[in-house]
């Protein structure tokens, strides 16, 4: 259970962990040494075992004149309402952010931007944070002018406008999306430094729109004949995907809104295909088109791309359930425990297959492992978060997440996954991930043999 030697290199100094959501940035020293007396006053002397209360570390009520200092926002006029325009976060929050990997190739434009997963809470991801992937650049689409057809194998082949689409009776629903790369660098042995970036190609969001199976009814679909749809997107990439009829019938939706407004242009506005468990390259952006046929396309995103290159020489082709996995947000890879004592382990689960079960954490590199308290809701094919109490005693420890999900199976470990699997996949990358909480509190990401 030794850490490898992939200990990343750090991108950026690293901050304090309470004022660390966004862990790229620092707030430098002043605030840092503010903390440490505000700990000190609290606990006594320096070094002191502190006793495991969850609030060891606070402040008496004596300790801290802040509370008594009435700021000006205790004695004036605050603003008017903030009604005109679209709300914005606080300045104080202007830091996290979405960003681009420094260590992925870029062609021509950006092509990939990652959530701040370490910034969080709950399971709903804001529609400004949302992850980003773009085969050929994005778009704002007037809605007025974008059609969807359904053709292929059914009777009636129609054309949708988005009035015909949102006259229509609607449902909404919670669901994850990840890409299939997600976590992929780590198949060979690079540790990328933060949670952001090893696991930041993942959103959850509340989708509403049309579930597909009515609009295939609604084009009288052959069901004797049709095995598969093709769905495909309206932009330069061409980007097509086959898609199982089974799943189409089931929990497929053709979607115009994302947590209560409509989709952002990032996200496909004004239409996308939501395909609940399956990898982020079938949920096609500004659809345009669904085909029903009677067997898989193979497609240049399902042959070139999206394949995996095995330990025997063959490619694993048409994978498309992102399997259970999880992963520990806080504290997670470029945070810095700022002293020994209780801390809030927490994170998130999920399967492409259901619902979470059960998530377990190691302290230890995976030795001993215990429950942690899963939230509610727990829905299908949806984030769930976990939350775990731990005292850190201020020795070295390596943080783990296992999940379970309700299918029965577990998230594997990566040498588990490599024995199988090789190292020079990309997609479905779905090992325990390890953090190492190092004996001077910084928190790096570590490959456990
Ligand atoms: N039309 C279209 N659809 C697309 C893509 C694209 O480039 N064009 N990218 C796909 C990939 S690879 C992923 S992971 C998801 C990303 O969705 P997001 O940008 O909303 O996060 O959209 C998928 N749908
Ligand atoms: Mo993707």
């Amino acid at each position: 259970m030794k850490p490898s030697s992939t200990r990343p290199g750090r991108l950026q100094k690293a901050p304090e962990f309470f004022l660390s959501r966004d862990v790229l940035e620092t707030k430098g020293d002043e605030r840092r040494s503010f903390l440490r007396k505000a700990f000190l006053a609290a606990g006594g002397a320096a070094g002191a075992v502190a006793a495991p209360s969850l609030f060891a570390q606070t402040t008496r009520a004596d300790g801290d004149p802040a509370i008594l200092n009435l700021p000006a926002h205790s004695k004036g006029l605050g603003a008017p309402v903030a009604a005109k325009g679209y709300g914005t976060p606080s300045k104080y929050e202007e830091n996290l952010q979405r960003r681009e990997s420094p260590g992925l190739t870029r062609v021509g434009a950006a092509s990939v931007s990652f959530a701040p997963l370490q910034g969080f809470f709950g399971i709903i991801t804001p529609s400004g944070l949302h992850f980003e992937r773009h085969h050929q650049g994005f778009w704002d689409i007037d809605p007025t002018q974008h059609r969807f057809m359904i053709n292929g194998l059914v009777k009636n082949p129609k054309v949708y406008t988005m009035d015909d689409l949102m006259r229509l009776p609607s449902i909404s629903r919670m669901y994850f999306i990840e890409c299939g790369a997600n976590t992929g660098m780590e198949w060979g042995n690079v540790a990328v430094p933060t949670v952001q970036y090893t696991h930041g190609m993942l959103s959850c969001c509340e989708y509403t729109g049309v579930p597909l199976k009515w609009l295939l009814d609604d084009c009288g679909i052959d069901l004797e004949k049709a095995k598969y749809i093709l769905a495909e997107g309206a932009d330069g990439s061409g980007m097509t995907r086959t898609i199982n009829l089974k799943n189409a019938l089931d929990d497929v939706m053709v979607a115009y809104g994302m947590n209560g407004e409509m989709l952002r242009p990032e996200n496909g506005y004004p239409l996308r295909l939501v395909v609940p468990g399956v990898q982020g390259v079938s949920w096609v952006k500004y659809l345009r088109r669904i085909e029903v046929g009677d067997m898989p396309y193979d497609t240049k995103d399902e042959n070139l791309h999206y394949t995996d290159l095995m330990p025997d020489g063959k490619h694993r082709q048409y994978t498309s359930i992102q399997e259970v996995k999880s992963v520990i947000t806080t504290p997670s890879g470029g945070q810095v425990l700022l002293e020994k004592g209780f801390y809030n382990v927490t994170g998130i689960a999920w399967s492409g297959r259901g619902k979470i079960r059960r998530v377990e954490i190691s302290v230890d590199g995976g030795k001993n492992w215990k429950d942690a308290r899963l939230e509610t809701p727990i829905l299908d094919k949806c984030l769930t978060r976990f939350n775990f109490d731990w005292t850190w005693n201020g020795s070295d420890a390596i943080l783990q997440s296992r999940a379970t999900d309700s299918t029965g199976q577990v998230q594997a470990s990566l040498a588990q996954l490599r024995a199988k699997r090789g190292t020079r996949s990309i997609y479905h990358n779905n090992a325990i991930q390890s953090w190492l909480v190092g004996a001077n509190g910084e928190v790096s990401n570590v490959q456990v043999a």
